[in-house]
């Protein structure tokens, strides 16, 4: 506010201006938020004894003396990050496994118990160290839950994770956030036995009246994620992608009128965000960049290109949230190439992309402009790239038009909008228009700019004039418009493809829709009501089978634990797998599980034992690999 004042009133020209009246709009950023909005992309490592186990979420069993990288390098890890233009890294110490990736006061299960350095290295200081030495911010994620503490569902882990987290907060640097995942209580190893802890998630933690505030206290520069705020919110999947209106403002709702805290919240608009939301809450769109969180070997194939990166760019920093991408080193302890190399080329892509502004020094005239006669809020700050300088209406003008003459004709698919995010986020919408046969015709359209709104047309367009029509509740302010051309380069990857199987045959009966399947469409599914057991006839040696979930965002029938069998006559099983699939719920991904088969093996049962809700096995798609 203050700087708003005094760029008011002291003008180049030396002239004293009107005291400004121009009011903030609804809810704010913090100052702490404003420097988040500002790094826009960062990465989240896990890397845990779970990669040694070729899991996705660890059960909390494994054994410190696993946890033995034979050429960790978090240089190498930052440095690929930086390449990709990310300006942040956010260390998972502890992952829902319990396993500490810094010698912790307390408890003996972390990084002080394992081989590695003898037990003497601190992982989440070398993740520090790297991320300061490749010029990005630090940030920590711990794990609510914990599937290794026996205490676990009782006041003492309580406290101990509150003693996790100061001892995070104040041994690791300045962090630039603190991240709280709501996925917490249910099977684990508690203590060294199977069993599952239920907890009450709404008091457990005691997040506002006690956990928080510690972060406040130690490190009150960091904001804080977790699906409700309180200074960014989840954006409620695991694509990546914020809606494509979403609000910064959003009012988060508690269970039963209560206070809302992570992992237990009425259903609410995490992609959309709530218009006129009571705080500024945006989203962060945290999207692995392989299918899982944690490494697989048999995904190296399928690391997000450039493009898919690109892609999750415009629909999350492009809608006003952050991207947060989620890197997972080799049990080694370096990134495979594959990610090493994707990382480099959207690095790339990014800095190519928005390198020219081809809208700058284009002559812009507005409808109205308010303190006109000072130029304090002149239209030619909109193209000056500061995001925080403006031009603004009256206040009695809530509609505006913006024409914009370019320098010369020039060929973009790309606009971008943003405003002054300091005074809120004030527009509702705006229309855009292009010149084009001698006439003004419709080129595309947004709802919700905030920081950033990044419109992509669906092909490039050439045209000298443009003109915006601009909608708000409140006097008007833009501060940035851009126009931009994708940049493309080829890309591919070396990589081994899995042999898939084709000609196998389902023998469950009591299937409806059975073709859908095997129909290699993603977005149909079929019902198993045969207790939910899939019997397959092989059609040659297997190795695996893939099992994708219903995409429709629904979660019945999608099965959180399996048993594999397999026969020789279809009449005699032998279990050859048991297992989870771990958070299927917030990323609803392809599972593939490998095991053994004998040479005559003809047949395979996949029975799920264990769903999210529901009784009958719902599928979209069925894989089956070759050896
Ligand atoms: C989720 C976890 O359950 C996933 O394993 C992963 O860590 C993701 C970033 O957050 O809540």
């Amino acid at each position: 506010m203050f700087t708003i004042l005094l760029s008011s009133i002291l003008l180049s020209s030396g002239t004293v201006a009107k005291p400004d009246t121009l009011k903030p709009y609804g809810a704010l950023p913090t100052e702490r938020q404003l420097k988040w909005q500002e790094m826009e992309t960062y990465c989240l490592i896990h890397y845990t004894p779970t990669t040694f186990q070729n899991k996705e979420w660890g059960y909390g069993d494994a054994q410190p003396a696993l946890f033995n990288p034979s050429a960790f390098n978090a240089n190498q890890i930052a440095k690929a990050a930086a390449d990709g233009g990310f300006r942040g890294l956010i260390s998972v110490a502890k992952h829902h496994d319990g396993f500490c990736l810094w010698p912790t006061k307390t408890t003996s299960y972390s990084i002080a118990s394992s081989p590695w350095k003898n037990g003497k290295g601190d992982m989440v200081k070398e993740f520090m160290e790297a991320t300061h030495r490749n010029g990005m911010k630090f940030g920590v994620y711990l794990s609510a839950w914990d599937r290794h503490d026996e205490h676990y569902g009782t006041p003492a882990y309580a406290n101990a994770y509150r003693q996790q987290l100061t001892e995070l907060m104040s041994n690791y640097g300045p962090l630039f956030t603190s991240w709280h995942d709501g996925a917490n209580g249910g099977d684990g190893y508690y203590g060294g036995h199977e069993g599952k802890r239920i907890i009450d998630r709404t008091t457990y933690y005691e997040w506002h009246e006690k956990t928080w505030p510690i972060v406040r206290k130690l490190q009150p520069n960091a904001v804080i994620f977790s699906d409700i705020g309180p200074d960014m919110r989840w954006v409620g999947n695991e694509h990546g992608f914020a809606a494509e209106t979403s609000w910064a403002t959003f009012t988060p709702i508690g269970l039963n009128g209560k206070v809302a805290v992570p992992g237990a919240t009425e259903s609410h608009n995490a992609e959309s965000g709530d218009r006129n939301g009571k705080y500024w809450i945006p989203a962060e769109c945290d999207v692995p960049q392989r299918p899982g969180w944690f490494y697989h070997e048999e995904q190296n194939s399928r690391v997000k290109t450039p493009n898919q990166l690109f892609e999750i760019y415009l629909k999350s920093v492009g809608r006003g949230a952050s991207m947060n991408l989620g890197l997972a080193p080799m049990p080694s302890g370096t990134l495979h190439e594959n990610d090493v190399k994707s990382l480099k080329a959207f690095g790339k892509k990014i800095k190519e992309t928005f390198r020219t502004n081809l809208a700058k020094g284009a002559t812009i005239t507005a409808s109205n402009t308010r303190n006109a006669d000072t130029k304090t809020y002149a239209t030619s700050l909109i193209t000056d790239n500061d995001r925080y300088s403006y031009w603004a209406t009256d206040d009695t003008k809530t509609s505006a038009t913006l024409e914009i003459k370019l320098k010369s004709a020039a060929t973009f698919d790309l606009i971008q909008l943003r405003e002054n995010i300091k005074l809120g986020q004030r527009i509702d919408s705006v229309v855009v228009e292009q010149w084009a046969d001698n006439t003004w015709k419709p080129l595309a359209r947004a709802t919700s700019i905030g920081a950033n709104r990044l419109i992509k047309l669906e092909q490039p367009t050439t045209t000298t004039r443009l003109r915006l029509h601009i909608y708000a509740p409140v006097a008007i302010t833009l501060s940035d418009f851009g126009l931009f051309k994708e940049y493309n380069e080829s890309f591919a990857f070396d990589t081994k493809e899995l042999k898939k199987q084709t000609g196998f045959k389902l023998q469950t009966t009591g299937t409806t829709d059975k073709a859908y399947i095997t129909d290699g469409n993603p977005n149909t599914f079929a019902t198993v009501d045969d207790q939910g057991v899939l019997v397959i006839e092989t059609n040659g040696a297997t190795s695996g089978i893939g099992f994708l979930p219903r995409q429709d965002k629904k979660t019945s029938g999608i099965p959180t634990k399996y048993r594999i069998s397999t026969s020789v006559d279809g009449k005699k099983w032998t279990s050859v797998k048991e297992g989870e699939f771990s958070n299927i719920k917030a990323n609803p991904i392809l599972q593939q599980v490998f095991f053994e088969t004998s040479n005559n093996t003809k047949f395979i049962k996949f029975e799920p034992t264990q769903f999210i809700e529901g009784n009958e096995l719902t599928i979209a798609e069925l894989e089956l690999y070759g050896k």
